[in-house]
């Protein structure tokens, strides 16, 4: 097991996105937990890829290849993760989706594919979301808590911009707001009006279960 956590760290370093889907079957078919593969060895090397780049020895190429190979394996992974689906009712529904300007979507997917394998009731509106698209889905699926990611310290501003929408709409003290991404910390998120900061998918899933908990009684 010890190999493959290699190889797929390799396959995203290296942008191979053959080698990482054929690692993620091999994990799955070994037995060995999604979670533990996207932890200990997909997260890491994506990780890797930016801080070579951050450093100049890896350019644009490498960092589109290395986030294009994690994303093929996290297709794979991704329906072993939601097996444990607990199919609970509509009463737990969940937007999420990256703000505006903002096109990194690997950790908010993440998040996602976690929260439905716990049993939420997920509406994922994908990257570069303009936050009227946000309030929109938030009427038509009577949403209870929306989960903003943002990747960039330039983006980041979008997550008061929608409160502030949800706010001059009416419907503020109708919905929780969770947000998470890299630039995001505890203190900032709490400046800025956002009720539950996670810093990663486990840590989403443990907020989620709590908000719906007291909320639902
Ligand atoms: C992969 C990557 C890309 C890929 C994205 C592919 C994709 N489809 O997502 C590509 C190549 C497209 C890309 C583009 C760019 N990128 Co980029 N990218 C990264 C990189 C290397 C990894 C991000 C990632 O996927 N991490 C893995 C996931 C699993 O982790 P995560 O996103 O942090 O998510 C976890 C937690 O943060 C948390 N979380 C995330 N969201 C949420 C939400 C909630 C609600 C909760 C609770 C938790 C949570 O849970 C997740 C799982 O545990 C980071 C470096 C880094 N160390 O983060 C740079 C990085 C984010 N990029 C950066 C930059 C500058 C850019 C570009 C501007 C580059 C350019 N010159 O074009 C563009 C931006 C384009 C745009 N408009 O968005 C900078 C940002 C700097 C800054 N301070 O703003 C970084 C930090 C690199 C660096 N060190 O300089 N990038």
């Amino acid at each position: 097991m010890k190999d493959l956590l290699q190889k797929a760290f390799n396959a995203v370093m290296d942008g191979d996105s053959e080698l990482a889907r054929d690692t993620a079957e091999a994990w799955l078919a070994a037995g060995g937990s999604p979670l533990d593969l996207v932890n200990q060895a997909l997260t890491p090397g994506i990780r890797e890829v930016g801080r070579l780049w951050e450093d100049g020895e890896y350019f644009l190429p490498e960092l589109v290849s290395g986030a294009e190979a994690m994303k093929t394996a996290m297709i794979v992974l991704e329906p072993a993760m939601v097996q444990t689906d607990t199919g609970t009712s509509g009463s737990r529904v969940i937007l999420i989706g990256t703000v505006c300007g903002d096109i990194h979507d690997i950790g908010k997917s993440l998040v996602a594919t976690m929260l439905k394998a716990n049993g939420f009731q997920v509406v994922d509106l994908g990257a570069d979301v303009a936050p009227e698209r946000f309030l929109r889905a938030f009427h038509d699926h009577h949403a209870a808590l929306i989960c903003m990611s943002a990747l960039l310290t330039t983006t980041m501003t979008g997550i008061p911009e929608l409160i502030r929408l949800f706010e001059s709409s009416g419907v503020r003290s109708q919905v929780a707001f969770m947000a998470g991404g890299a630039p995001v910390t505890r203190k900032w998120a709490s400046e800025a009006g956002v009720d539950y900061y996670g810093d990663s998918a486990v840590d989403a899933v443990r907020i989620a279960t709590d908000h719906f908990r007291r909320r639902n009684g």
